[in-house]
């Protein structure tokens, strides 16, 4: 297996110095990536919103009334994204969010043939060069009680804790999506 070693590492330097001098020795290092070492952190990609909190999120006197401050008038929305981990496996713990009053990472299960969403015990897995996916109709970060509209094409930002990564901050894209 060390010989096989020596040779794959080799062979990836003879392909490195190819490409190399293919672009006339510009140096684009970004672009070869050898094969052997894991990537050291994980990654997050394809962060996204439900836009939420238009027209329905507008108190008027008569909704006020009609509701009688219930929950269920709060608007909410989720978020989505694709994790990839490093090397080590790792876990999402916590997630928060300035404009929602409530962030909550959620899971949705069938319950005597319903789709039922409920808060995750104990964080999302991120797998050791894996990578798990926060999609509609399964983990979502949860935003109940938005403080603010969800335009389509607007950001906004979301802190997330990881047991072993710590602290990320990534930017989440709002998107109109078709009910
Ligand atoms: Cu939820």
């Amino acid at each position: 297996m060390k010989v096989q070693d020596i040779l794959s590492r080799g062979l990836w330097i003879v392909v490195l110095v190819a490409v190399l001098s293919a672009c006339g020795g510009a140096a684009t290092p970004a672009a070869v990536m050898p094969p052997s070492p894991a990537p050291v952190g994980l990654t997050i990609t394809d962060v996204w919103a439900r836009a939420a909190g238009g027209a329905m999120n507008m108190p008027t006197p008569t909704a006020s009334a009609d509701m009688g401050g219930m929950d269920m008038a709060k608007p909410t929305s989720a978020v989505y994204m694709k994790i990839t981990g490093g090397g080590m496996a790792d876990k999402l713990i916590q997630a928060e969010s300035t404009v929602a009053e409530t962030v909550e990472l959620h899971t949705v299960e069938m319950k005597d043939g319903v789709m039922k969403m409920r808060p995750v015990e104990g964080g999302i897995d991120v797998p050791a060069n894996g990578s798990v996916e926060l999609k509609p109709g399964g983990f979502h970060i949860m935003l109940i009680g938005l403080k603010q509209e969800l335009r389509a094409g607007e950001k906004f930002d979301v802190k997330l804790t990881f047991e072993k990564a710590g602290v990320k901050q990534v930017t989440v894209e709002i998107r109109s999506v078709q009910q």
